[in-house]
């Protein structure tokens, strides 16, 4: 089972500033953390982050018939984006949103959500154990579809 697991804009500089949000741990500890638990699921992952939406639109794509599934945390554009709606609509692959912060707590333009529609779930304001949560519930997913 292959999961790509993908972060959007600014994700890249966690650790960096706000961590009362995102917590002290960067960006190669949540690849980390994440690996471990993949593997933990006997699950294969590849990341993948881009401050830049059309790269994102661009992945998505090519994960069509590459990649299982798709765990996602679009950044600042989960409340800004339908081409990557579109683009998770497109490949038709099982997606979870994963947020750091519990985005519904949050300003108001912030819990409004694009991707959601096109989701089975999403994990919020768990930190970065939030993508191995996220790998979880997609694995479980997988499983019962392939019985
Ligand atoms: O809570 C999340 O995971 C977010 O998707 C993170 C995004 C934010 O725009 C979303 O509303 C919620 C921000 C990414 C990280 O931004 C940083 C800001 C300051 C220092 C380091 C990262």
């Amino acid at each position: 089972m292959k999961i790509l697991v993908m972060n959007g804009p600014n994700l890249n500089m966690l650790g960096i500033r706000e961590p009362a949000l995102y917590g002290r741990e960067d960006y190669a500890e949540l690849v980390r953390r994440t690996k471990a638990k993949a593997e933990a699921l006997g699950v294969e992952v590849s990341f993948y982050q881009s401050n830049h939406e059309g790269d994102l639109v661009d992945r998505i794509q090519a994960a069509y018939g590459q990649e299982d599934g798709i765990v996602i945390n679009p950044g600042a554009y989960t409340h800004t984006s339908v081409a990557i709606l579109d683009a998770v609509k497109a490949v038709s692959l099982p997606t979870v949103e994963v947020h750091i912060s519990d985005v519904a707590s949050r300003e108001d333009f912030r819990q409004v959500s694009y991707i959601r529609r096109a989701c089975i779930a999403t994990v919020m304001g768990r930190g970065i154990d939030g993508y191995g949560e996220a790998l979880e519930i997609l694995s479980e997913y997988l499983k019962g579809r392939k019985e």
